[in-house]
């Protein structure tokens, strides 16, 4: 429905294989056990020992002149702007994450080191399987877009709505602290601990607990919960989304370690996605249960009313609305993605320009880091050309560089290697959400342009591979002259003490440190200066970013 996909294209996002799957660890069933005991077992005990605790809803003082009384229009607007937001963030994100359906707790992502994993293949020994092998089909109903390897796109509806969702939560969490709102879901004493312990213990053992009109107040763990959901659960997101990005976590190192490292903060960032779509689950099932009708004029209305049913209709309505967005969503990503890109590059792009991506990456990573197993990506070059010179060893192989420059130049690895060698460890962030840590050794950019001399009107380097994109066509990306005369910036012949294999680019690599994966050109041929990206391919500023609308700038 609603696609126009070639034949290439059709083979990458309509696989045969399309099982679903879950592999969990053993131990994470015993942590949930634990978890299980502590709480529900725990209230049952109690229940069962020494009988129900008192309800401290049954005792809460009057309501007061100080109290909110009702839901201003700006509480109930922001209440559901911030719904839409979520469903589309969530939708997105699980399109994301089956682009490499493993999470981790370890920067290397040794397959089988995972946690947990929505893949049901066993990585086979016999052929180079790559990162993009992984990809994992998404139903379209739960994923936007869905399909599989569509994470370009997922991106694009995960990162334009992620500022929007954030505005809506400052806009709503000033309005609510420069007026009484704020008392619903800020607790001003430690007595909420107990007290939302002992509504629990009501729950958990199927005795309702006395309920509050929430027009006024709420009950303690309600009031705990929400203030959660807003106050910590959106803050852990936001901070376990951005320890992923490059140009943050080899400049604020700190941020990953707050998770144990990057990939801790990516499997954090979607147990915050579990535990919202448990508050949603658990909040509906009780809105429903608690006097659904009064409920609903409380957060469409602002009114206390428990017979107009105008609130559940409008409500139901907007719920419809998210269905139908839905459907548009689809039809959006798939005869618009450029439109998508382009709006993800107005506004990320533009916003990552002027601030992360001016970031100096620095190197933090010691020989004792180095990962066991790195992910391969990227079809190996088929051509001729490259099959030669790799049957010996690329003694013939020579870099071309050129395009606007004074000092066009053909140089040899031997050449290469007397312009100077830097060598760094460093962090690899691929799109799909995996990483790995390896030293790579080459000579810095930096100096090849010196030699070469740009002109004054060169913006851009654009690095061509012999090798080819996903769906055919010379693979290449460009990058800022500025992002390539940064610390770190280098083309590789060197990974880990050894010659770059064929598997990881030989002869020779870029690394860009602040940048994601796919613009680390593998199998380069040749380097061109020129004034911009646009006169290069269809001018998206890279194979990907031509042909599966990633991101010009690719620092998150
Ligand atoms: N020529 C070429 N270079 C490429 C790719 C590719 O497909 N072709 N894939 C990119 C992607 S998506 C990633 S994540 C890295 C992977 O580098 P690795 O194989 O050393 O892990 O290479 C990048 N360079
Ligand atoms: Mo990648």
């Amino acid at each position: 429905m609603f696609t126009n996909f070639n034949a290439a294209e059709q083979a990458v996002h309509f696989p045969a294989d399309r099982r679903l799957f879950l592999g969990i660890k053993p131990y994470i069933f015993v942590v949930i056990g634990i978890l299980l005991l502590a709480t529900v077992g725990v209230a049952w005990l109690q229940y069962l020992v020494w009988g129900l605790p008192a309800d401290p809803s049954a005792s809460f003082a009057p309501v007061t002149e100080a109290d909110p009384k009702g839901f201003p229009w700006w509480l109930c607007l922001s209440h559901w702007v911030n719904f839409f937001f979520l469903i589309i963030i969530i939708r997105s994100g699980l399109s994301i994450l089956a682009d490499h359906p493993r999470l981790y707790w370890n920067n290397d992502c040794t397959p089988d080191s995972e946690w947990i994993k929505f893949t049901p293949l066993k990585i086979p020994d016999n052929k180079i399987w790559t990162a993009k092998d992984e990809a994992r089909y998404l139903s379209p109903v739960v994923g936007l877009p869905g399909y599989r390897h569509t994470v370009g796109l997922a991106r694009c509806w995960h990162f334009i709505n992620v500022p929007f969702f954030l505005l809506n939560g400052v806009v709503f969490s000033v309005l609510l602290f420069t007026t009484n709102q704020w008392k619903r879901l800020v607790p001003v004493s430690w007595q909420i601990l107990p007290d939302s312990w002992n509504v629990f213990v009501h729950y958990a053992t199927l005795n309702m607990p006395v309920e509050p009109n929430g027009f006024y107040h709420y009950n303690a763990l309600q009031q705990l919960s929400y203030f959660g959901v807003v106050f910590i659960l959106a803050p852990v997101a936001m901070l376990s989304g951005m320890a992923m990005s490059p140009a943050i976590e080899n400049r604020f190192h700190w941020l990953p370690k707050l998770f144990g490292n990057r990939q801790g903060a990516r499997s954090v960032h979607f147990l915050v996605m579990l535990a919202y779509l448990a508050f949603i689950v658990i909040h509906v099932s009780m809105v429903a249960a608690t006097g659904l009708v009064r409920n609903m004029n409380h957060i469409i209305h602002g009114t206390d009313s428990p017979t107009d049913t105008s609130g559940l209709y409008i409500g139901l309505g907007f719920i419809l609305f998210i269905v139908a967005f839905g459907f548009f969503a689809h039809w959006l990503s798939w005869r618009r993605p450029r439109l998508l890109q382009k709006i993800e590059a107005f506004i990320n792009g533009t916003l990552w320009k002027l601030s992360i991506n001016k970031f100096k990456p620095e190197i933090y990573y010691s020989p004792k880091d180095i990962s066991p197993y790195f992910w391969a990506n990227g079809k190996i070059p088929e051509s001729e050309e490259w099959r030669n010179m790799a049957a010996d060893g690329f003694k013939d192989y020579k870099l071309k560089v050129g395009g606007l420059v004074d000092n066009p130049v053909e140089l040899s690895i031997t050449d290469l290697i007397n312009l100077g060698k830097e060598q760094n460890i460093t962090m690899h962030h691929c799109i799909q959400g995996w990483s790995g840590i390896a030293e790579w050794g080459g000579v810095p950019i930096k100096a090849l342009v010196e030699l070469v001399k740009p002109h004054a009107n060169v913006t851009t380097v654009a690095f061509y591979s012999f090798g080819e994109g996903l769906y055919g066509g010379t693979y290449y990306d460009t990058h800022t002259l500025d992002n390539c005369m940064k610390p770190a910036s280098i083309l590789a012949w060197e990974m880990n003490y050894e010659p770059l294999t064929p598997a990881y680019g030989a002869p020779l690599r870029l690394r860009i440190e602040n940048q994601l994966g796919y613009k680390m050109v593998k199998w380069i041929a040749r380097v061109d200066f020129v004034e911009s990206h646009e006169t290069i391919g269809k001018g998206f500023g890279g194979k990907n970013e031509d042909d599966e609308y990633f991101d010009l700038i690719a620092n998150t």
